[in-house]
Formats: structure tokens, sequence, C-alpha cells
């Protein structure tokens, strides 16, 4: 019998149904402090095997999840592909940002085999160690991670972004092609370790419009789960297209998924009516609303389990846990999910 998420990604409404969450390895959790503090950096963190397999696995042992996902992030496919990256301290990732062709010319993809390695050497150590749960690879969604690499660090609006895709789609369009190519490379390296399913984070993908949204998170998608559908014949993915809103129905019977992510804002029952009924849905508690826990979490989580029921759903929050998250709501709402 195949695992529970997997079953649920194959079109089945196991109820109750699987349940995970984004960000269920972070620092709400002790024990992942210890073992940041321990490695130094964030990098270090995610490229040393036996510190990131360990990170991985934690929140299985304590909450007995559905799923693990590798621990890792996504910018590190532009570190690997030699763009400098580093995490400072409370105010999230920093790369030296890239604005014209020289920027885009000095990626180098001959070094993302060897930057991976570690990354893959997780992978084939957390598989043997996750039992029941499904092991879930991921990278970001190519137009999230040009957002970052074009923008130079975090952002709402992702002004420099748009406005290179508007003004320069030559230039644009190049980096969201070799950032396209790459996540195949990578996907498709985390499969061939030992990952079950993958999942695309395409978080910044609500602030396109619709000709932009269709050029560069549609069409990367296609492109990626057609090239992996090819390699990996069975292997089941996840988009997550955040904030999609409208452009919800298109991303998923244009890209082919076999799971939709769905961001807090979306309303269930609209989503349940324009997504395909043999897609699995996966969302979309709001993460403040873990982190007030209570009654509040309670009927908010009875209410997303009644929109879903009979449909291939997954239980996760609409975005990542918040770090202030005390741990015993979490446990609370897996047992709630469960008892369902
Ligand atoms: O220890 C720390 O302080 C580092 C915090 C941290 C963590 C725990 C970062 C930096 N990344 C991660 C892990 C991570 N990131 C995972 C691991 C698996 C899990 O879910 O448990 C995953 C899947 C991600 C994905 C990720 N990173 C996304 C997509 C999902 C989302 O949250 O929208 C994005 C946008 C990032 C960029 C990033 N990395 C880290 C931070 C603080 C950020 C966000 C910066 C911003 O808000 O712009």
């Amino acid at each position: 019998m195949a695992k529970k998420l997997l079953r649920t990604l194959a079109g089945q409404a196991t109820w109750p149904p699987p349940v995970w969450l984004m960000r269920q390895a972070g620092r709400y959790l002790p024990e992942y402090r210890d073992v940041r503090a321990r490695a130094g950096s964030f990098i270090e963190l995610c490229t040393t095997p036996a510190l990131a397999m360990e990170v991985t696995l934690q929140p299985l042992r304590r909450f007995g999840f559905d799923a693990a996902i590798l621990f890792s992030d996504i910018l590190m496919l532009p570190w690997a592909l030699g763009q400098g990256l580093r995490y400072a301290e409370g105010e999230g990732p920093q790369l030296p940002p890239i604005r014209d062709a020289a920027g885009l010319r000095a990626l180098d993809a001959a070094r993302v085999a060897g930057a991976i390695a570690p990354i893959l050497e997780t992978v084939r150590g957390v598989r043997g160690e996750v039992g029941d749960a499904t092991l879930l690879g991921f990278a970001g969604g190519p137009f999230t991670v040009a957002c970052y690499m074009v923008e130079g660090r975090g952002s709402k609006e992702w002004d420099a972004v748009r406005r290179m895709a508007w003004s320069d789609p030559g230039l644009f369009g190049g980096l969201i092609d070799l950032v396209t190519e790459q996540t195949i490379v990578y996907l498709s390296a985390q499969i061939d370790a030992g990952a079950e399913a993958v999942m695309l984070f395409d978080s910044w993908a609500g602030v396109l419009a619709p000709s932009l949204f269709r050029a560069h998170v549609i069409a990367p998608s296609v492109r990626i789960v057609a090239a992996l559908g090819a390699r990996h014949p069975g292997v089941p993915v996840i988009g997550f297209p955040r904030q999609a809103g409208t452009m919800l129905a298109e991303f998923v019977s244009a890209a082919g998924v076999e799971g939709i992510g769905v961001d807090t804002s979306a309303d269930l029952a609209m989503v349940r009516r324009d997504v395909p009924a043999g897609v699995a849905i996966q969302g979309n508690l709001d993460p403040l609303a873990l982190l007030a826990g209570g009654p509040a979490m309670m009927r908010e989580t009875e209410a997303i389990l009644a929109a879903m029921q009979g449909r291939p759903f997954i239980f996760n929050l609409g975005h990542g846990i918040v770090p202030e998250t005390p741990p015993a709501h979490v446990a609370a709402l897996v047992a709630q999910v469960r008892a369902v």
C-alpha cells in the first residue's frame, strides 16, 4: 500500500487527510535552534548533510507528519550558480543583484552539480529514515528565484523585477530560461537521490499581471513538469503559485500538476469548484491562526476540513510557520486533523 500522501497525489480522497506544514523545520523548534547555532551559518546548515538531515527529521519525530521536506532553501540554486548569497541575521537573504546582461553571463551552470552534491547527500540520507512519511524535494518557482536574483533581497512589490520584465524582456526571459533549465536539473537530481514527490514554491507569483504570469510562472512550470514527467514517470509535482487568484485554474490545467498548493487568501469552495477533481488540493490555514491557537484555530481548521471532505486534500498552512509559533499549537492541530 502506497504512502498516504502519495495516494492523495494519485487522486484518492484519503480521510483523514495527510498533514504537513510549510517551514515545519525552523526556528519555532528549540531543537532546530540548537542545531542552527552549532552550524554557524544558515548556508553551512544547508550544506552539511548530517545537520541538514537532523533538522529535516526533527518535525517528523515530534509531530509524526505525513511528509518530510528536504531542509534547504530556494536560494541555494542561485548560490550554486555562483551568485553570492548571505543570510543577514534578522534581515533575510541578500545577493548581489543582477541588473544587466553581464550579471546574467556571470552565472555559471557548470558549478551546479558540484555545489548541490551535499544537498543530494542529505536527500539520500533522509530517505531511509522517513518511515511511512513521504520525502518531498523542492525548488523555488523560476519566477520567485529570479525575484531574489534581480532585486537582491526580499521585497513586497518587487519593483525592480517587474520593471525589468516589462522593459527588458530579453534579459528577464533569458534569466527565467536559465533558472528553469537548472531547476529541472536540480529537481531531477533530488528525485534520483530519493525524493518521492517535489514541490515548486512560486511565492511571489501573485505580483504579476496575467500576461507576465503566463510567461514567467505558467510557461516555466509547464516545462519543468513535462521534463520531470518524461524522466521520472509517476513522481508527482505540487505547484504553489502563491496568490495566483484568478490565474489558479489556468495554472493547474496548463502545468498538469498532480497537486496544487493554495495560499490563505483562497476560498476553498471556489478552489474546489475550479480545480479538476483528480488534482490534490493543499492548504491553507493562516499561519497566524496557528500562532493564535485555541478555539479560533480549531474552528478554522474544522471549516477547512469540511470544505475539502471527499476531495484529494493535503492539510497544510497557506504559507510558512512563523518563528513565534508555540510547538504545542502544532501538536494540537495535527491531533485535530487526525481525529476528523
Ligand atoms: O534559521 C534561520 O533563521 C533561517 C530561516 C530559513 C529557513 C528555516 C530560511 C531563510 N529558509 C529556511 C528553510 C526553507 N525555506 C525551507 C525548508 C523546508 C521547510 O519548509 O521546513 C523551504 C521549503 C524554504 C522555501 C523558501 N525560502 C521560500 C518559499 C516559501 C515561502 O516561505 O514563501 C522562500 C521565499 C525562501 C526565501 C527565504 N529563505 C529564508 C528566508 C527568511 C526567506 C524569506 C525572505 C523573504 O521574506 O523575502
